[in-house]
């Protein structure tokens, strides 16, 4: 009994001498590898953008029975998981989301992570698609997540103020040539009995005008009349409000937005954006209803209070 116990304990003690040599070898001899990692940074004074697209969506979409062409609980959910990305990073200005992506604009002269690209891009899009996975239930109830959902990211620079609104530019226009086409495309398909190969056939080679008029004289449906967010996509700023529900007090919050931002007017309307400045106070007209993504940032609010607030 005895001889046993110190063997158990010769044991014991051989294991941990093989251990503790085996660790001081790793740091003296495999340390070296350190030296194949690299940094790095991005340009400096060049606006960053991150942007985030959803991995094979039209899968996902599917899997998920989103609404064709649109799903308001999908792109509200995107707005949401993209507001906790805006909260976290105070060194983004704006972003602009529509269908599976969404797009995140740096100040120029941010010096976050000491603008090393990898560290930037990947905390973005780890904690856009845990947000995603996190607030899903909130949007899509009992529609159970199937399998956990992805995004690709990748950075872009651009050097002036120029490339940068029309890169969002770019994504706007996106939107809305999408948009036209799915529109009609599931009108011909959902309400005209087409199948998928006739309705894609049928719009091979139309123009814009040709869609609003297929929309128009076969649906009585009037392209101007959908919803902002579908046409526009959504915009994503720091605004500073009065809060709604506590006098005297502001407070800054993500606003989401369905406008135009490929005409000056935008620029002209949020100049603070380019100048790098801070904004002044932004106040909801009578008839604007406060948004759900904005109430949803007023915390200690009950119930009652939200019932009572602006609508
Ligand atoms: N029904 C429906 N589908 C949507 C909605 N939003 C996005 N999608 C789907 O998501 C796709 C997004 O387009 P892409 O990003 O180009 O395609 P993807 O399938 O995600 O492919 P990769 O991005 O290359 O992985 C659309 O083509 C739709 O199939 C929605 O609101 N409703
Ligand atoms: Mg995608």
């Amino acid at each position: 009994m005895f001889t046993k116990r110190i063997s158990a304990y010769c044991n014991l003690f051989q294991q941990l001498k093989a251990r503790f040599s085996a660790t001081k070898m790793a740091k003296s001899k495999f340390e070296y590898v350190r030296t194949y990692e690299s940094e790095d940074y991005l340009l400096p004074n060049c606006w960053i953008v991150v942007r985030i697209d959803g991995k094979a969506f039209h899968k996902f979409s599917k899997k998920h029975d989103f609404e064709k062409p649109n799903d308001p609980r999908a792109l509200h959910l995107m707005n949401r998981a993209a507001s906790s990305v805006l909260n976290e990073y105070k060194d983004i200005l704006i972003a602009y989301g529509q269908s599976d992506e969404y797009s995140f604009v740096f100040r120029k002269d941010t010096t976050l992570y000491n603008r090393r690209k990898t560290k930037i891009t990947t905390y973005i899009n780890s904690l856009f698609s845990a947000s995603y996975v996190y607030f899903w239930r909130e949007y899509f109830k009992d529609v159970k997540l199937k399998y956990p959902p992805c995004f690709d990211s990748r950075v872009i620079l651009y050097p002036t103020d120029e490339t940068l609104r029309d890169y969002l530019s770019w994504r706007q226009a996106d939107c809305h040539i999408n948009n036209l086409y799915n529109t009609t495309f599931w009108a011909l398909v959902l309400k005209g009995g087409l199948t998928n190969a006739e309705a894609e056939q049928r719009l091979c080679g139309t123009l814009s005008s040709d869609k609003n008029e297929i929309l128009f004289s076969e649906f009585q449906t009037n392209y101007n009349n959908e919803p902002q967010m579908y046409k526009k996509g959504t915009i994503l700023l720091k605004k500073k409000i009065m809060h709604p529900f506590k006098n005297d007090k502001h407070k800054i919050v993500v606003l989401p937005l369905h406008e135009d931002l490929i005409q000056d007017d935008f620029w002209v309307k949020n100049s603070e954006l380019l100048k790098l400045k801070s904004g002044e106070l932004y106040s909801f007209t009578d008839s604007e209803k406060i948004p759900d993504l904005v109430l949803s940032q007023l915390h200690n609010l009950s119930v009652a209070e939200k019932d009572t607030g602006k609508q």
